[in-house]
């Protein structure tokens, strides 16, 4: 990781991620409790609120959709993705260049990284191209480290995780997204491990408004330097509620008590 090189998606060393590839790699199914969210426009809307650091979206949403939202939302171009039709061991297609997504006005990189995958020599292997073009580019790097594959039986295990954290380090991302590995202390060693590398907590499929506040609230008091989430936002009636509620928690210290009152 190179210092600084995530201050475009970061506020206070924080980031509110918000992801949107869910097209792509869970289908229509994830707008069906929301069906206006399959319009790409309505989550580019979310994407101005003062709590987002960053938008993640493939290719395609980007070139149709990022040029009107230049000027208040930061871009984070997925560059790797892969279909829920997908039957084989995890792997994730790289869907366009750095070169590209620079072009189109991104400020990062995100990536996904199967460690434990069949695939994972290959995927490391793409990864460091794509991480060494970023740096050319003076983009962030954000890695969704996601240990998953025949040999592994559980994909959020505390150790699992850490080497998750550990491995967005050692490969050179400025963030690491993981999935929630059940307590604060166990993010915590996440974030230990990872070091300089930021840990930011990925959103899960929706729980309601206070169990999910109190997990993020959690995860950073235990070391994370905030949230990669999707559903958790655009899955709710009122996704502009929760991000009022996720501001106050990540950027500004609030108990989920008074967050939830906002
Ligand atoms: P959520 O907050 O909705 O879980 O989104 C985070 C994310 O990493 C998305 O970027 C991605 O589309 C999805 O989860 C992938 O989830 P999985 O690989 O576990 O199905």
């Amino acid at each position: 990781m190179l210092p600084d090189a995530d201050a475009a998606i970061t506020r206070d060393g924080k980031a509110l991620i918000l992801a949107y590839d869910h097209g792509i790699e869970h289908g229509p199914v994830d707008f069906e409790p929301n069906p206006e969210t399959a319009d790409p426009e309505r989550v580019f809307d979310l994407a101005t609120h003062d709590a987002v650091t960053a938008l993640a979206v493939g290719k395609g949403v980007a070139e149709a959709y990022y040029p009107s939202y230049a000027d208040d939302v930061s871009l984070l171009a997925k560059l790797n993705g892969t279909s829920n039709l997908w039957m084989g061991e995890p792997d994730s297609a790289v869907n366009w260049s750095v070169e590209y997504a620079a072009e189109l006005g991104a400020d990062a990189i995100g990536f996904t990284l199967y460690g434990g995958s069949n695939n994972e020599v290959e995927m490391a292997e793409e990864f460091r191209d794509a991480q060494e073009a970023a740096r050319d580019h003076d983009m962030g790097v954000v890695m969704w480290s996601y240990p998953r594959g025949q040999g592994l039986k559980n994909d959020t295990d505390p150790g699992t995780i850490a080497y998750a954290a550990r491995l967005g380090l050692e490969l050179g991302a400025d963030i690491a997204k993981v999935k929630y590995p059940g307590s604060p202390e166990a993010i915590g060693e996440a974030a230990r491990m990872a070091g300089p590398t930021k840990v930011v907590m990925s959103g899960g499929s929706k729980t309601d408004d206070r169990a999910f506040l109190e997990t993020v609230a959690g995860a950073i008091d235990g070391g994370a330097k905030g949230l990669a989430v999707g559903r958790n936002v655009f899955q709710r009636e009122n996704p502009k509620e929760i991000l009022d509620a996720l501001e106050a928690v990540i950027f500004e210290e609030a108990s989920v008590d008074e967050a939830l009152k906002l």
